[in-house]
């Protein structure tokens, strides 16, 4: 068949959107591009966000009265849905003792205890509001640490939005499909050394020339930033070998990862340990919340302890160290990990067959419950081979399964996050919507 499939006609939208509509062109008017952060304003699928009026468990309502399967979580925070109960008890329970004290509290010194004992690497952590400050942080104690500049990052990989990590970045970098950003001088990313992800012998190479000034080797060890994208076999051991060797830092940003794949993450899950983590998201139960940890001798150049300064007004804020602790005492009680991984294969094999009944050629890559449908018929390993997808059908995609209520990220370059309050049946639900949506991506 004709691979291509980004001019085939689609079935007119049936959603009912009026009052997304007024209230994107009421937002554009008072808020940059109408957006508080970029990939939500559905600039790569086209026709304009939806504006959320509510969640509950498994489902998005949005302003116009339309039910969605959500397939985002938030980009990742909600593995239990949307407000789940254990989670808004805490928060209400920390509201009525206030909501911010700037002071220390004797929460955050248990929450602290929770991380280090569930995270591998982890032997002191600092509380901060978000990833961006969590991976910022995280290079500049490196950098502090081994008294070296340079960096190496790879093609792909998101870790926020701070001036030196924004050199190839993935998520909406990639998404708008912009070089880097403006205003960010060349000198502040002159220090940022980016390599193919998956490419073992780039970075062998690059330590061989530049070893002695490399503090760090910071990377997301499952992507989700540019789609789903996992390590080769030996990419994470090698890495870990390599700077062991030349005295630099490894750095995993589990900011989407730390409490998904496992309850300590992707370290605990691929048994690869970095000397320091970035974590975010579920680690907030969906409040302003992130991490940096990692070894207690690397941290303790953190001030006051040391010279390597970073601080924040609401880092140990109490309504989101309660919420983050709710989240976690759930995961303990309740792991919903191998449900989740049974339901994302299957997911994923039904994706599968789905398109090949329709003849689409997709890649779904997948780990956890973290999936990407690309459309492509080549293996995606990396940056390049995941720009190999046709966004544009990726685009029609999501608006066909939107259509069938089911909340897909909207952009390519994204990964679904699913949870625990989707059901079997849901599961089921999604794909059918899917092979539908196949199936009409190949009608002429
Ligand atoms: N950067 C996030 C996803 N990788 C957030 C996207 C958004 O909220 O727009």
């Amino acid at each position: 068949m004709s691979t291509d499939l980004s001019t085939t006609p689609m079935r007119p939208p049936t959603l009912r959107r009026d009052r997304s509509r007024l209230l994107f062109s009421e937002a554009q008017a008072v808020i940059p591009g109408g957006v508080n952060s970029p990939v939500r304003a559905f600039k790569s699928v086209g026709g304009g966000p939806l504006f959320i009026e509510r969640g509950q468990n498994q489902y998005l309502f949005d302003v116009d009265g339309n039910r969605y399967l959500d397939m985002v979580g938030s980009w990742g925070p909600l593995i239990f849905g949307h407000a789940d109960p254990a989670v808004i008890a805490a928060i209400t329970d920390a509201a009525s003792r206030g909501t911010s004290f700037g002071a220390s509290t004797e929460a955050e010194v248990r929450f602290a205890e929770e991380i280090i004992a569930a995270v591998p690497s982890v032997e002191k952590v600092r509380l901060v509001s978000s990833g961006t400050e969590a991976a910022m942080s995280f290079i500049r104690v490196a950098r502090g640490f081994t008294g070296r500049t340079k960096l190496i990052k790879f093609e792909g990989n998101y870790h926020g939005h701070s001036d030196a990590l924004l050199a190839k970045a993935g998520s909406g970098i990639a998404t708008l499909g912009l070089p880097d950003s403006a205003g960010v001088p060349a000198q502040v990313t002159a220090a940022t050394l980016t390599l193919p992800y998956n490419d073992l012998a780039a970075v062998e190479a690059t330590f061989v020339k530049e070893g002695d000034d490399i503090a760090a080797v910071a990377l997301e060890p499952v992507v989700g930033n540019m789609g789903c994208v996992l390590p080769a076999p030996g990419f994470l051991e090698g890495l870990r070998e390599i700077t062991t060797r030349y005295g630099a830092l490894l750095l995993f940003d589990e900011v989407m990862t730390g409490f998904r794949l496992a309850y300590g993450g992707a370290q605990e899950r691929l048994g690869v340990t970095p000397d320091l983590t970035a974590m975010g998201k579920i680690i907030g139960g969906g409040l302003p919340l992130a991490a940096y940890g990692g070894r207690a001798d690397i941290m303790d150049v953190v001030a006051p302890v040391g010279p390597v300064y970073q601080a924040g007004t609401l880092s140990g804020n109490p309504l989101a160290v309660a919420a983050g602790r709710a989240m976690l005492r759930r995961l303990r009680e309740a792991p919903p990990y191998v449900y989740l991984d049974e339901q994302t294969t299957l997911l994923a094999r039904r994706l599968r067959e789905g398109a090949a009944a329709a003849g689409v050629p997709v890649t779904v890559n997948h780990i956890g419950s973290m999936l990407t449908v690309f459309f492509t018929d080549q293996p995606v390993f990396d940056y390049p081979s995941a720009k190999t997808s046709d966004a544009t059908v990726y685009a029609r995609f999501f608006w066909a399964m939107l259509e069938r209520g089911v909340y897909l990220p909207p952009s390519q370059f994204e990964a679904a996050f699913l949870s625990a309050a989707l059901t079997p049946d849901d599961f089921e639900a999604v794909a059918a919507a899917a092979r539908e949506s196949f199936a009409l991506l190949a009608e002429r």
